[in-house]
């Protein structure tokens, strides 16, 4: 069995901070469960340009208000506590946060640990993996 604690996890190599977010890695690939969960905070005000080509992502808000724009179809969805949206079709899409959002994510594949956006969105398969 895995127990971790939120607090403790961001005071280690787990925690990411990258442009208008950062992202706490609970459970990685080297976990062996098929996927990587996160809980992720994007910061009031930004605008995030998303594009996973490489992995599926389901999103949960736990707080805040923001919405997400389909790049494929143009619909702008709102985002508040209870809202879980799922990327099925690696859909290209516009996150925006009008307050600080706290969302819990899952990606599979699961995450090495070390992954902040590229170029395009994505994130590349090869990241470098933390563990503690
Ligand atoms: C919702 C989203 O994709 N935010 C960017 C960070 C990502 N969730 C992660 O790496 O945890």
């Amino acid at each position: 069995m895995i127990v971790r604690k939120l607090q403790e996890a961001e005071k280690s190599g787990r925690k990411i901070n990258s442009n208008g977010w950062d992202s706490t890695r609970l459970l990685l690939k080297n976990d062996g469960m098929g996927f990587s969960f996160h809980i992720t905070t994007i910061y009031k005000g930004a605008e995030l340009h998303l594009h996973y080509q490489n992995h599926l992502e389901s999103v949960y808000c736990i707080s805040g208000k923001g919405s997400i724009e389909d790049l494929a179809t143009g619909e702008i969805h709102a985002i508040s506590p209870g809202v879980m949206y799922a990327l099925n079709l690696h859909d290209k899409h516009i996150l925006r946060a009008e307050e600080e959002m706290k969302m819990a994510c899952v990606f599979n594949p699961p995450l090495h640990g070390k992954e902040v956006h590229n170029d395009s969105g994505a994130y590349e398969l090869d990241a470098e993996s933390v563990s503690d």
